[in-house]
């Protein structure tokens, strides 16, 4: 395939090189090389068994770097990949040195005064994706997988770098693609006035693009909480309990308790992973009026916290009455089914009746698992999404698919209002091309540069 043609202000004939690994001292330092210099650039300062420009691809040799006074460098294994079978799709090598940041730099001045180039972040990544070896949207996942920290969203990230997402999205963009070309057809033909599709059959068609791309973006909840973990707000009057259950959840004497009411003034935010899922938590002020300033503005950010959170646990105390008001007032700000109503302190009222969704007690650990499963039951409400489904994980992804969405409703509208072809066609071709910004077949230099500027360099 060709080379994709986008205008990129970073002329991609250059040859650029970087350090790949992390920086410091470590076992090994890895320098990448990337262009059509690199060959000749390292065999001017590599002396081994056989030149590189002479070596086969996918081969790693040893030899040792000089400067050019013949002082000895490093001795290093340089590893070849020739084009198009690297990750850039270019000719490049890798050399591994020996970890010392000392030894990587005057590698990398060494090759710079070969007329190489320092590479921006991601340009390694950028080249990969001009030169079709990945899509954007497998592109934007080589960063998810990096910075995944859980085990469920280095398996999201795997699976969009996999191309599971690009692969939906091409099967929609081809029968948006097929439904598109019968109304162009007509339109060729129209002075014989022919039909290649009838009215119905083509809302159908487009009603089941619409539904699918439905799919999609219902998976963004999931797919957000995934790649991002969960905000979960531990909400309540004061003394319930809230910094207690927080303790418990982290095994450790996180915040201050006491059975003083008021003890939590700030949010204390800390993160929990259960089953590979994340959950950032935000222990906070218990809601009371007060004319303590300072309790006032805590709890002005406890209310901050609840509009801000995917689930809260609204926390009460089994010997108190529950605080009706209050959770009338955290409904009023978050969907109700984000609400998890936590009685605490059940060891000392064992058989209360009051109702509650957990019983448990954050001194003794009763009922903790129960709340365990409330989360999750939470975090995978109403998704059935498997390891090889679709799933939407980027904000950027979901907003093409809103586009695409509106698109597809006015293309509906149209057909049912039995418009000219013309309208329905450019609808659909609308909603064709916001799918395609997805896996970058369109799309535009600044989309790139705030796609690549959150890479590291090197990668
Ligand atoms: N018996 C019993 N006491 C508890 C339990 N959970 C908390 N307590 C006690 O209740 C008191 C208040 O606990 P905290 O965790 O500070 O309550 P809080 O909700 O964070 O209070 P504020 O920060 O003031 O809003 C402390 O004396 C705790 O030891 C429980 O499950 N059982
Ligand atoms: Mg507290």
């Amino acid at each position: 395939m060709e080379p994709k043609a986008i205008a990129v202000n970073q002329a991609t004939e250059d040859t650029i090189v970087a350090i790949a690994t992390p920086s410091g001292t470590g076992a090994i330092s890895v320098i990448r090389v990337s262009g059509s210099k690199s060959f000749d650039s390292i065999d001017s300062i590599f002396k081994g068994k056989t030149q590189i420009s002479e070596s086969a691809s996918h081969t790693i040799h040893y030899g040792k770097i000089y400067d050019v006074n013949g002082g000895l460098i490093d001795d290093v294994l340089v590893s070849v990949f020739r084009r198009p079978n690297s990750y850039t799709g270019e000719d490049s090598i890798e050399i591994s040195t020996h970890g010392s940041p000392l030894i990587a730099n005057k590698i990398i001045e060494l090759l710079l005064d070969q007329n190489l180039r320092i590479a921006e972040p991601g340009e390694f990544t950028r080249r990969a994706y001009l030169n079709n070896k990945i899509d954007l949207a497998q592109a934007e996942a080589v960063v998810d997988v990096i910075n995944s920290r859980t085990e469920a969203s280095l398996r999201g990230a795997r699976n969009q770098l996999d191309g599971i997402l690009s692969k939906k999205i091409d099967e929609l963009r081809s029968l948006l693609i097929n439904a598109s070309s019968f109304i162009e057809l007509e339109l060729d033909f129209a002075e014989e006035d022919l039909e290649f599709i009838g009215h119905e059959e083509l809302l159908e068609r487009v009603e089941k693009i619409s539904s699918e791309i439905e799919i999609l973006l219902s998976s963004y909840s999931f797919g957000r909480v995934i790649r991002d973990g969960v905000n979960v707000a531990l909400v309540g009057m004061p003394n319930v309990g809230k910094s207690s259950i927080l303790n418990y959840l982290l095994k450790e004497s996180r915040a201050i308790v006491s059975h003083i009411p008021g003890t939590t003034r700030d949010i204390i935010r800390e993160e929990l992973s259960i089953d590979g899922i994340l959950y950032k938590l935000y222990d906070t002020a218990g809601i009371r009026d007060s004319e303590d300033l300072i309790e006032k503005e805590g709890v002005l950010r406890s209310r901050e916290a609840i509009k801000n959170a995917d689930i809260v646990l609204f926390v009460s105390d089994v010997e108190q009455d529950i605080p009706t008001e209050l959770e009338r007032e955290v409904g009023s700000i978050i969907d109700k089914n984000k609400m998890i109503n936590v009685l605490n302190k059940i060891d000392l009222k064992p058989n209360t009746d009051k109702t509650g969704d957990v019983y448990i007690s954050a001194k003794t650990g009763e009922g903790m698992e129960n709340l365990f499963i409330k989360l999750k039951e939470k975090v995978f409400h109403k998704s059935n999404y498997s390891e090889k489904s679709a799933i939407v994980s980027n904000l950027r992804h979901f907003q093409c698919l809103k586009k695409a969405e509106g698109h597809l409703g006015n293309a509906k509208n149209s057909i049912f209002n039995k418009l000219s072809g013309e309208f329905i066609s450019v609808d659909l071709r609308s909603a064709e091309i916001s799918l395609s910004e997805i896996i970058g077949e369109v799309t535009s230099e600044d989309i790139l540069n705030n796609i690549f500027m959150k890479f590291c360099i090197g990668k």
